[in-house]
Order: C-alpha cells, then sequence, then structure tokens
C-alpha cells in the first residue's frame, strides 16, 4: 500500500532505483560467475560430441531466449502493475474490468499460439535431422541389451571364425564400443529381453532398445553424421530394466579414422598369442597407442557384485 502524501516522482525515483540495481545485480552475476558467451547461450546443455547434438543445442538456446523474452514481458507488465496501478488509499472499489474485451482476448489467444507454432516448427526441423533415415554411406553397428549388459556387433566386419566381429559386456568387463570419428555411423537395435535404452550422455540422444521392434513397430535405426573428437565416453542403460539395470554400463571409444581401421583389421585376424580371433580388448592392447588404446575401459568400471563389496552412502 502507498504510503500516504508520497509524491508521484519520489514513487518514480524509487522504481527507477530499484530497477537499476537489478540490472546492475544481473551484470555483476553474469561478468564475475566466469561464464564465457558460449557457455552462457549454451543455458546449461552440456557439450556434446556429434552434429546433431550442436543442432538440439542451437534449438535450446533458442527456445531458451524465447522463453526469456517473454518472462521478461511478464515480469515487467507485473512489476508495472505493481508499482503504479496499486489501490490508492481510501479507494474501495475493483479498478475498471477488461474480462470481455473481445479484441485484446484474440490477441492473447493468438500470440500464445504463434509461439507455441514457431516452437513447433523449429523442433520439428531439427528432430527430422536427429531422427533422419539412413543413407546406406554408414559404418553399420548392431545393438542389442540384455539383462544386464551389452553386445556390440560390425556386422560389415567378419572375424576368422566367419562370425561378425563383436563384443559382448560381462560381470567382470565393461564392454568397450570402438568407433570412428569423422565418419557417418548407422546404429541398430535391439533387446533380448525387457526394454532398455542406449544412451551415450555425450551424443545428447538416447533410444529405446525394444524386444522385437518390427512387431513392436519401433523405428530402431537411427544415424550420426560424425563422432567430432576422439575419446573415451561412458554409455549406460537409461530405462529401468531389473536388478542390476544401474550396473549396465558400456564404453564408446572413439578412434581416428587410420586407428578405427587398424582395430578393424586386427578384428579379422587371429591373435598369435591365443591362436582365437582377436577381441576387442587384444586388438586394443595391440594397438598400444596409448591411452586410447586402453584395453580397459576408462570412463567406466565394471560392478563388483560381491555383497560385501557395496557401500551404503548417506
Ligand atoms: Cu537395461
Amino acid at each position: 500500500m502507498r504510503r500516504e502524501g508520497t509524491p508521484p516522482r519520489a514513487r518514480t525515483g524509487r522504481v527507477r532505483r530499484a530497477l537499476g540495481l537489478t540490472a546492475a545485480a544481473v551484470v555483476v552475476a553474469v561478468t564475475t560467475s566466469g561464464c564465457s558467451v558460449d557457455e552462457v547461450l549454451r543455458f546449461g546443455w552440456p557439450v556434446g560430441v556429434t552434429p546433431e547434438a550442436a543442432q538440439m543445442r542451437t534449438l535450446w538456446t533458442g527456445a531458451a531466449i524465447a522463453a526469456l523474452v517473454v518472462g521478461v514481458l511478464v515480469w515487467g507488465a507485473t512489476a508495472w502493475a505493481v508499482a503504479f496501478h496499486r489501490k490508492r488509499a481510501g479507494e474501495s472499489d475493483l479498478p475498471r474490468q477488461f474480462q470481455y474485451n473481445l479484441p485484446l482476448e484474440l490477441v492473447l489467444t493468438v500470440i500464445p499460439l504463434v509461439i507455441v507454432a514457431v516452437l513447433f516448427y523449429f523442433t520439428v526441423v531439427v528432430q527430422n535431422v536427429v531422427d533422419r533415415n539412413p543413407t546406406g554411406d554408414e559404418l553399420e553397428i548392431n545393438i542389442t541389451g540384455f539383462q544386464w549388459n551389452w553386445e556390440f556387433t560390425y556386422p560389415q566386419t567378419p572375424a576368422p571364425n566367419g562370425l561378425p566381429a563383436s563384443v559382448v559386456g560381462t560381470t567382470s568387463s565393461v564392454p568397450i564400443l570402438v568407433l570412428p570419428t569423422d565418419r557417418p555411423i548407422r546404429f541398430t537395435q535391439e533387446s533380448k529381453d525387457v526394454i532398455h535404452s542406449f544412451w551415450v550422455p555425450e551424443f545428447l540422444f538416447k533410444r529405446d532398445v525394444f524386444p522385437f521392434p518390427e512387431e513392436n513397430e519401433q523405428k530402431n535405426t537411427w544415424v550420426i553424421e560424425r563422432i567430432e573428437r576422439p575419446g573415451a565416453f561412458v554409455g549406460r542403460c537409461a530405462e529401468y530394466c531389473g536388478a542390476y539395470h544401474s550396473m549396465m554400463n558400456f564404453e564408446v571409444r572413439a578412434l581416428p579414422p587410420n586407428l578405427f581401421d587398424q582395430f578393424l583389421g586386427l578384428r579379422q585376424q587371429v591373435n598369435p598369442q591365443t591362436g582365437q580371433p582377436y577381441t576387442t580388448n587384444e586388438a586394443l592392447g595391440a594397438m598400444n597407442c596409448g591411452e586410447l588404446c586402453n584395453p580397459r575401459s576408462i570412463s567406466t568400471y565394471a560392478y563388483n557384485p560381491d555383497p560385501t563389496a557395496q557401500q551404503a552412502f548417506r
């Protein structure tokens, strides 16, 4: 409630001071937090390693800015009403009411519809890129999820035993999905039992892994244009699938194309030390290229099933 006798000019001064302080607080928060412009424009979106992840980030930035613009208008209108349209001392009636103003109601219906339509349009554009069909030029990878691990197969790469080269995770070893950087990759996925979900946080993408995808009418292929940098990226099951769901980790090991070709070459040979086809772990070890060729997972670790190894965290 306005204090009696406050002249309008003093009131305007107070509002200006409040606005100035708010603006100063925003400037100080932004300039002292150590965030770069890029970080600010990401609005919390993690850094991905695929062009698809970058496109989704752009959509997110656009949507966040649009929401902020609407927010500023609403906050501004609220502050304006609070500052300049408070009940005056001695007034008892309601202010003039607007609820059946047809032009105003039309405008307030059409504007949100336009906002939703624009957001919908850009969402569909990006979704069509992320969920596009393969062209046939991609490296093919088959993913099989099961309780509670993963099998990854290279259908275009026959191992010496005639079967496609593959890697299966076990309780004691995290499966490493070795992939090339800078090449398009097509993933085809299927579950042997319940619904799982293939998720590599750095791809900023996950897709449910269904049993019988065709019968369930699920689109079980998806593509990425390329992985933009070499590295080890943790992968997880993102659909609760039973007792050891949280232990269903894997690793994507992205190698530069020349190293990846070397890897696939080894997987087509017999390891002279074992007399058996090279496994993924053995091939990586034989390549000896440092941390990128570590035969063991480095982004996540095998789960120790011994009950005495578990700890309760408070
Ligand atoms: Cu799972």
